[in-house]
């Protein structure tokens, strides 16, 4: 198999943490992509510009995130990542929605911040600011639920605090939020993720 890869995009950490966790790391190869560079072939493998893509043995190439981690879950036979059915399965599939619409969110508030007047929006960048806090507050609320697991629920919420931390680490995300932050301090010690932890290209 093969990754598209950056070491700074969240979603691609969250497809590497599912790698090492289901003992598939070294089934795939990583192809390091500057999606922004102007001579990217990225859309070859994935219309839609963005990494992470996989080409799988087979020669598909799939995305995004949640479908690259669930099938990487389908070639393992340890426990699984994505719990197969009934609530457990919602709640983890609710929970990487959540985790991945807080990326989403402080993307394109990192996005348009980089803009520069008078195409910049300070009223988008404090309407992606806003539901990066919600996002925080929902997740500090279910904190005390998250407990020991290890889902793709817990590797996203995991994943999308990481970045936060690397991109907006003068908004800690920490403060007020005492329950979520004991629960990363653990999580966030797994190889799985010290071994992903993200950093600019030199
Ligand atoms: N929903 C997608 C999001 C992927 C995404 O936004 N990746 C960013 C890098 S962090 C990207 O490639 N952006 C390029 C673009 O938006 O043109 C996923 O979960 O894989």
């Amino acid at each position: 198999m093969k990754l598209r890869y950056s070491p700074t995009s969240p979603y691609v950490r969250k497809v590497t943490v599912v790698a090492h966790e289901t003992g598939l790391i070294d089934r795939i190869e990583i192809v390091p992509t500057n999606v922004w560079a102007a001579d990217t072939d990225i859309g070859r493998d994935n219309p839609l510009g963005k990494v992470p893509a996989l080409a799988t043995d087979g020669g598909e190439v799939l995305f995004d995130s949640p479908v690259i981690c669930e099938y990487l879950d389908s070639l393992h036979t340890g426990a699984k990542l994505f719990p197969p059915a009934g609530g457990a399965r919602w709640t983890a599939l609710r929970r990487q929605a959540l985790a991945d619409g807080i990326l989403d969110a402080g993307i394109l508030r990192r996005l348009e911040s980089t803009r520069h007047e008078p195409e910049r929006s300070a009223a988008w960048i404090e309407r992606q600011r806003a539901a990066v806090e919600r996002g925080l507050n929902a997740l500090e609320d279910e904190a005390s639920a998250l407990g020991a697991g290890v889902t793709i629920g817990h590797i996203a919420i995991s994943c999308a605090l990481g970045w936060l931390e690397f991109r907006f680490a003068a908004d800690n995300w920490r403060a007020r939020r005492p329950a979520l932050a004991a629960w990363y301090a653990t999580f966030a010690s797994r190889p799985s993720m010290q071994k992903t932890a993200p950093k600019d290209p030199k």
